[in-house]
């Protein structure tokens, strides 16, 4: 039986190997299932062209998308902080505890993955002389970030102490660079702590279990 306020996300149905439990629908799967929000997704193929309907909702035509009642949301970062205002486990209810919060799911996608997406991307355009001096450069801005991150975190469990949000996103933006994570053992060490929380697991566990196949080429 569906109900009015019924989840659904939308996700990809496949990609190529190296894209599994990489795509972004995990961050949104991870905070419903940190919330305890059950969920359905809408499968959409790789790499097609959006119906009208898909663009109306995402008009990027990405994954995810988040319906949820008359809720129709897109973009990560939101949706996870709109999930976040249904539990404390995400964002914490003191005022400054939710600033902190606020500000690390931004920090993530805004400072960290701005900066980290296209170190990721260049190699996409290669090859070419100009790849390998891009990559550095983008590297070295990649790590001045992670330097930031690294020193903040210390020897915290996480960013403000407890697990929140923010952390869920820092962690998922860390596992699209694991390569440079071997210089940061805190960090490291940060992400796998994010990646054994159970709802983190159930999560990837469904991404995985979603792929189709016969579209994953
Ligand atoms: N800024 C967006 C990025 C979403 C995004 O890049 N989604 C990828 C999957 S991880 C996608 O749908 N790629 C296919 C495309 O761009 O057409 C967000 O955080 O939601």
């Amino acid at each position: 039986m569906t109900g009015k306020n019924d989840v659904c996300v939308s996700v990809l149905a496949g990609v190529p190997e190296g894209g599994r439990g990489l795509v972004r629908d995990l961050r949104v799967r991870w905070a419903l299932e940190e919330a305890g929000v059950p969920y359905s997704v809408r499968k959409l193929p790789w790499m097609k062209e959006r119906p009208a309907d898909y663009l109306a909702e995402h008009p990027f035509g990405q994954v995810p998308s988040y319906r949820e009642g008359e809720v129709s949301m897109f973009e990560t970062g939101a949706i996870v902080l709109h999930i976040a205002e249904r539990s404390e486990a995400l964002l914490p209810r003191d005022p400054h505890g939710r600033g902190r919060a606020i500000s690390w799911v931004f920090a993530a996608l805004n400072s960290v993955e701005l900066d980290a997406w296209p170190y990721e991307m260049v190699d996409y355009f290669g090859p070419g002389d100009w790849i390998a001096g891009a990559k550095a450069a983008f590297e070295a801005q990649t790590r001045r970030r992670l330097d930031r991150v690294a020193d903040y975190l210390g020897d915290k469990g996480w960013l403000e102490g407890t697990f929140t949000a923010g952390d869920l996103m820092m962690v998922s933006v860390l596992r699209r660079i694991p390569e440079l994570l071997a210089d940061y053992p805190t960090l490291a060490a940060y992400m796998a702590r994010g990646e054994a929380r159970p709802a983190f697991r159930r999560a990837l566990a469904a991404q995985l279990a979603d792929f189709d196949d016969q579209q994953a080429a």
